[in-house]
């Protein structure tokens, strides 16, 4: 009998999940898109938002049922659960669930024969319906409150110091202390938050998992470099919390055995092992087995940035988290929330909904674009500060619209790529003769993009077999948590490195031209000047 791994990615579009063998080669490969497989919870692009609102949340329901189809689904397509010796996953970062008091004692006694939905979706086990994600930037009082304390010395700066950020809307204190404003009674009955990570792993557990050091650092509550919470920060956030998060655990944490509700319900062994589940750059930043000096660019539903720190830096734009891979390490994190849905905008405006001819029209402009330069910004962007759309001519003059559907496109691309190499540099990154560029995420499958990305970074893009890094990682992570067992032994001979040195080298997909420093360095410059004539 073979050993596997299985992995799970809970996506901001998507619920997908990954099954291993002991060289990490994928047997199964499956997901639930949330849109068109769970209509009834009408998600536009795996969320909820009203017009004009800036509030964004997710039935927490949702998350659920999509586990029981994709457990379903698993089945149909042949995998032998008593096989998988142990299991990860990872989640989009940010989000929370709330808990109520009856939350404990319903993951300890889910009975087999029932769907995980219809036991989980009470008001006694969801003490909040709707959980606040990634993409909601309502919350602008509360992390000016947060700034105003004395975290770190006090300000922005002083909480990035101790958290790795400043105060962000999306993270997940800002969002915690608008719930224990605005719901003061469903907050206090409510036993544990989680975010959607341990969420999820709770539930494969049968009891509250901890939050993970990766996932933990896009709270603003996690001291980053004392791996606990911040007192301070909990106090400025929200009353009683420091008992509503529980413990936290390192990212391969090796936890518990599985909840006997799938060894009865689909035939896991009941010595599968639960590893701690971590947020999906996290996750990604495994699964793409990122070293010292690469730069990993992820084009999902928002588009990401990472790199590998061996140090914390306190920067105010972007974060540093955790290195889920390294107990002792960090990772840098920018993230820019307009990503391949605004590429879906324009494809559908200016290439009737088709990728295909998207890169027609990408691959028919030369690299600079005549000189004309555009960002989109459908919704509030993070990196920079701007929302709409700025289009400019050769002679800096601000368009309404470019003549033609080629220039559009190209000034789409090359705008976010230039916006990704300004913030990294911004973040101390360096190109260098050595630098490699890794790609991931849905948009990496299309190379006509990923030729913009070698030219304006002038370094050559690799990906490799799977652009679903995070569940990849995910699943690497459950064998690096298994290997150290429950007794954390042997770190440096089960280190993720080595657990993952069977795997091939990523592939070269594209390299830079000759005259891409030459184009795009100038590009560069003028992108700094647009974003800061836009936030005056
Ligand atoms: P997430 O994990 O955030 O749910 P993914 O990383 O799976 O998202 O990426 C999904 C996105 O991939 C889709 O929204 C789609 O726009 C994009 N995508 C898929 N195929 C292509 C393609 N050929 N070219 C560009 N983008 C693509
Ligand atoms: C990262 C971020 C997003 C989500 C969804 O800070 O907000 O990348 O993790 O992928």
């Amino acid at each position: 009998m073979g050993s596997t791994y299985l992995g799970l990615d809970f996506s901001t579009q998507q619920l997908k999940a990954v099954v291993l063998n002991e060289e990490l080669q994928i047997l199964h490969e499956t997901h639930v898109h949330f849109d068109s497989e769970l209509p009834e919870f009408r998600t536009h692009g795996g969320v909820v938002q009203k017009k004009g609102s800036k509030e964004v949340t997710v039935p927490t329901i949702m998350w659920v049922k999509a586990l029981d189809m994709l457990l379903e689904k698993l089945r149909v397509c042949g995998v032998d659960f008593s096989e998988i010796v142990a299991l990860s996953g990872s989640a989009q970062q940010h989000g929370s669930v709330y808990w109520g008091k009856g939350g404990k004692a319903a993951l300890a006694s889910l009975n087999p024969s029932r769907f995980l939905h219809e036991q989980l979706g009470i008001p006694s086990v969801l003490s909040i319906p709707n959980s606040p994600v990634w993409m909601d930037s309502s919350t602008t009082a509360q992390c000016r409150r947060l700034e105003s304390g004395s975290v770190g010395g006090g300000g922005a700066v002083g909480m990035a110091r101790v958290t790795g950020s400043r105060a962000y809307e999306r993270f997940t204190a800002a969002q915690i202390a608008k719930i224990a404003e605005t719901k003061s009674q469903a907050y206090s009955t409510t036993e544990r938050i989680s975010l959607i990570s341990s969420f999820a792993c709770s539930i494969f557990l049968g009891d509250y998992a901890p939050i993970d050091w990766a996932d933990g650092s896009g709270m603003n509550l996690l001291d980053i470099e004392a791996k606990d919470w911040s007192d301070e920060c909990l106090e400025l956030c929200a009353p009683m919390l420091r008992g509503k998060l529980g413990a936290t655990k390192h990212s391969y944490a090796n936890i518990g055995p599985i909840s006997p509700y799938f060894v009865e319900r689909f035939g896991f062994s009941p010595e599968c092992r639960v590893v701690a589940f971590t947020g999906d750059n996290p996750a990604s930043l495994v699964g793409m087995r990122l070293q010292e000096g690469d730069i990993a660019v992820s084009l999902g539903t928002s588009d990401t940035v990472f790199m590998w720190l061996s140090e914390p830096k306190t920067i105010t734009e972007g974060h540093v988290l955790c290195n889920p891979a390294k107990k002792d390490a960090f990772m840098a994190l920018l993230c820019f929330k307009n990503g391949s849905l605004t590429r879906e905008r324009i494809r559908d405006n200016s290439a009737d909904g088709s990728w295909e001819i998207f890169n027609e029209l990408l691959n028919n402009t030369p690299r600079g674009n005549f000189g004309n330069m555009g960002l989109y910004f459908d919704s509030q962007e993070i990196l920079p500060n701007a929302v709409g759309d700025f289009r400019y001519n050769k002679a800096g003059d601000k368009l309404t619209r470019f003549t033609s559907t080629e220039v559009e496109v190209r000034a789409l691309i090359e705008g976010q790529f230039i916006a990704k190499r300004a913030h990294a540099e911004d973040f101390g990154f360096k190109i260098g003769k050595g630098t490699r560029v890794l790609a991931t995420g849905g948009a990496s499958v299309n190379t006509s993009i990923l030729q913009v990305l070698a030219d304006v970074f002038n370094s050559p893009v690799y990906v490799q077999e799977s652009t679903n890094s995070a569940v990849l990682g995910a699943a690497y992570q459950a064998k690096h948590g298994y290997l150290l067992g429950s007794s954390e032994g042997n770190e440096n001979e089960n280190s993720l490195e080595a657990v993952t040195a069977c795997l091939p080298a990523p592939t070269l997909v594209c390299s830079p031209f000759q005259d891409a420093a030459e184009v795009y360095n100038p590009m560069i410059t003028r992108y700094r000047k647009i974003i800061s004539a836009i936030g005056d």
